[in-house]
């Protein structure tokens, strides 16, 4: 598996390089004392991992630092990743069981939502799923040309839609249809929104809604896709995203070309969504699911 760690690992270069590099090189040859606790510190709050959890990193490794009887810097590397990953969750693969599994993806404008659902559409149909897509944002008016396009490329079935259509009716349709044609999975596309656009936080909810209607218990997944460029800012919006709809999960895509990586970190801490996939690139084949021991060693690796 030598590759999936390679992937990550040239992924997080930035991320690596502009922030998370400097804590890697704190650790070395010199004595643990209360200097380099402080530098420590500064270094984790520094990454943005916030004040609450550095200290709680900071007691921990002092206490397993005292238990063992650790003197060097180079000593607590290990621990300081043992702490990191420790924060993260290890995401499964998202439960399919459902006939069909209804999955909604949201976000703001731009964040990677089509792209993503290309990505997942390609992901299941190798599982032997039966994907459907469905061409959820008629808002942008070249949305649904886009899906299709991907439709095409990864080979699945797309419900589409006319520009200013109704999203609920659309979402309706593309259930009903996958009930009829026994398919595994359908992945639900939504037009990008501002998350303090309030008629369009309002239609989101529709479509939500009428998911359950067309399929009780439909979505049986919304994951919010979040742009990894964009740092601290994309909290607030998944928030408000948060509470129109109840989303069960987040996709962190374009981390390769992120250096806030670190806001992974964040997602966890202050919204409590798992990640559970990333994306690592454009091409159809740039998602995975989120590997929490690979990204730890990506952001730290010397
Ligand atoms: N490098 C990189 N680029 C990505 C990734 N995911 C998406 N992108 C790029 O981000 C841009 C926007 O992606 P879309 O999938 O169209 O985003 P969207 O959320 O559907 O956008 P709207 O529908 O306009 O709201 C495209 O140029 C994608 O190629 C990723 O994981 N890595
Ligand atoms: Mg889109």
């Amino acid at each position: 598996m030598a590759n999936i760690f390679d992937k990550w690992h040239e992924s997080l270069t930035k991320t690596r390089n502009v922030t998370f590099g400097r804590i890697a090189n704190f650790f070395g040859t010199t004595e643990i004392n209360d200097d380099s606790w402080d530098e420590l510190e500064a270094l984790l709050i520094q990454a943005d991992l916030g004040m609450e959890t550095t200290s709680s990193i900071i007691e921990n490794c002092m206490e397993k630092v005292r238990k063992q009887g650790l003197t060097r810097t180079e000593q607590l590397y290990k621990l300081v990743k043992e702490e990191l990953i420790n924060l993260l969750d290890q995401p499964e693969e998202p439960d399919l069981s459902a006939e069909p599994t209804v999955i909604m993806i949201a976000g703001v404008n731009g964040s990677g939502k089509t792209t993503s659902i290309a990505k997942l559409a390609a992901r299941y149909k190798n599982m032997g799923k039966k994907v459907l897509l469905v061409a959820g944002d008629t808002f942008r008016a070249a949305a649904a040309d886009q899906l299709e396009i991907w439709s095409k490329r990864v080979d699945v079935p797309i419900i589409t839609s006319n520009p200013n259509s109704d999203p609920g009716a659309v979402t309706y349709d593309g259930i009903k249809s996958a009930i009829a044609r026994r398919m595994d999975v359908v992945l639900i596309d939504t037009a990008g929104r501002l998350h303090t656009r309030y008629n369009l936080m309002e239609e989101i909810k529709k479509v939500y809604r009428v998911a359950d209607k067309a399929l009780p218990g439909a979505p049986h997944h919304s994951w919010i896709v979040l742009d990894a460029t964009t740092g601290q800012n994309a909290l607030q919006q998944a928030k408000a995203f948060q509470q129109a709809v109840d989303l069960n999960g987040a996709i962190l895509a374009k981390l390769d070309s992120s250096a806030k990586g670190g806001m992974a970190f964040a997602i966890k801490r202050q919204l409590n969504l798992p990640i559970l996939y990333a994306g690592l690139g454009e091409g159809v084949d740039d998602l995975q699911l989120f590997d929490r021991n690979a990204f730890v060693d990506g952001i730290l690796e010397r």
